[in-house]
């Protein structure tokens, strides 16, 4: 997602970086490369050239010509311009302003990922909002769709709506609303049946569901994959249903981002999250200002962060850093670092959020360094002997084979694993000061190939 729109604005950029004058012509030929890369990545065409002629006002005036880095300005009016695409700054959250249980209604086409969010909000609101939700399916257009969200209910440990066969959608919506008023829930999340395309049986059937229940919310779930036609879909439904906010889905695929950035525009309604996965964690808060600065290449530390803090052990964490702080790291050690670092997920896509790395990401894939280099590393480590671990110093040619040979990897590799765990562990010293975010965040770069001697792509 993304990554060639950014490898074109971050290209189109090149030709200001480190420049001290702005040559008009330089800025109307970045603006021309802008307005391709949008295009390409199917943004839709009024979004393009509002955004087009919002960065050639500005970059035009006074403001850039006179500054004294008027390359970096340019760059902060694009990254400005895409936030406001985006949405504006700050994500826009959920809606539970409502006398509880407040309704939640989800809608959308067939197969856009309805069932699995509502599954992710259900999950998510209980987890982190502490709330008491109650999740029923609606959808009796399809055999066994009943069934699959209370498989989703029972795996995100959230109740659902026992099912009555026969009932028609409103009479399950009505009995979802008794229950919850009843057992006293918070929310209710409504899921709905999909149609292939938009047509008049859907909207009414949709339409009769929301003015029986008054949802707080009625999220609109659309496929990103889809792209322009996301956007057209959204369109319709929000003419037709008037939608509080956007589920953009199947954000792990590769589609090219212009749902996401027309989205706004072209509906008026917020993307409030986005999906990137099948599992049921696999649903972030949208927030623009990060995505601007992941299209940007300029990283999304702050999303970073939240989801270190999220994954990371804190115990295991902190007891790291008190080895650092008194000079002791061993190999031990950094394999539980190795460890901590594949739980938070594919290592580019953490690249992906770290500043000024996004050029590292191809060469990640590449080099195919992903999940597959970390548990590599973990294997080497745990060929060794605890005494090997507490003290890498013992280990000479010999016992190198011999680690070699029981993980399955090169003495090559071994001695490259050691380079790093040097690197590491010589850099850690310095930045002891840093405290925990500072070793994050080094203790990451100093995976990235060709840095701090890492393999080279
Ligand atoms: N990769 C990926 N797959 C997703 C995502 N969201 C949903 N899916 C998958 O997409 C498929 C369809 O999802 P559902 O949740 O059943 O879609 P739906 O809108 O309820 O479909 P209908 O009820 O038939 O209209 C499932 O295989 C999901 O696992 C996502 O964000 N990323
Ligand atoms: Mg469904």
């Amino acid at each position: 997602m993304f990554d060639s729109l950014s490898g074109k604005l971050t290209a189109a950029f090149d030709r200001f970086r480190g420049r001290g004058a702005l040559d008009p012509a330089d800025v109307a030929e970045a603006l021309r490369e802008i307005r391709l890369a949008l295009l390409d990545a199917d943004v839709a065409l009024p979004v393009v050239k509002d955004f087009i002629a919002r960065v050639r006002d500005r970059a035009g005036g006074a403001e850039v010509m006179d500054s004294v880095t008027p390359g970096q300005q340019v760059i902060k009016i694009v990254n400005d311009s895409l936030i406001a695409a985006l949405g504006g700054a700050g994500a826009v959250p959920l809606n539970l302003n409502a006398t509880p249980p407040v309704v939640i209604l989800m809608a959308g086409l067939q197969g856009s990922g309805k069932t699995t969010t509502s599954g992710k909000l259900a999950l998510r609101l209980t987890q982190k909002s502490r709330k008491k939700v109650l999740l029923a399916s609606l959808d009796t257009q399809r055999p066994a769709a009943q069934e699959q969200l209370a498989q989703l209910a029972t795996r995100a440990g959230v109740p659902s709506l026992p099912v009555i066969p026969g009932q028609t959608p409103l009479d399950i919506a009505r009995r979802a609303l008794d229950v919850g008023r009843r057992e006293v829930y918070d929310v209710v999340i409504l899921d709905t049946a999909g149609r292939l395309s938009i047509d008049q049986t859907l909207m009414a059937e949709v339409k009769a569901i929301r003015d029986e229940t008054h949802p707080a919310e009625t999220l609109l779930v659309v496929d990103a994959m889809t792209g322009q036609d996301a956007v057209n879909t959204a369109r319709a439904f929000n003419e037709a249903l008037g939608v509080t906010g956007i589920v953009l889905t199947r954000m792990d695929g590769d589609a090219r981002g212009g749902a996401a950035l027309s989205m706004r525009a072209i509906t008026g309604a917020p993307i409030k999250f986005t999906g990137s996965g099948e599992k049921l964690d696999a649903l972030d808060e949208f927030h623009p200002e990060r995505v601007a600065s992941r299209i940007l290449g300029l990283g999304d530390v702050v999303g970073l962060v939240e989801k270190a803090a999220e994954t990371l052990d804190q115990e295991e964490a902190e007891a790291l850093a008190a080895k650092m702080a008194k000079g002791k790291f061993d190999l031990d050690d950094y394999r539980k670092q190795l460890n901590q670092i594949s739980k938070m997920g594919s290592l580019s896509s953490i690249v992906g959020m770290l500043p000024g790395m996004g050029q590292f990401k191809d060469q990640l894939g590449r080099a195919n360094l992903d999940a597959s280099l970390l548990k590599r590393q973990v294997a080497i480590i745990s060929s060794m002997t605890r005494a090997e671990r507490a003290t890498p110093d013992l280990l000479k040619a010999s016992r190198k084979k011999r680690i070699a040979a029981g993980s399955g990897t090169t003495v090559q590799e071994v001695n490259k694993l050691l380079k790093n765990f040097d690197d590491i562990s010589d850099m850690m010293k310095r930045m002891q000061k840093l405290g925990q975010k500072g070793l994050m965040r080094h203790g990451l770069s100093a995976l990235m190939p060709g840095r701090f001697g890492g393999p080279k792509p």
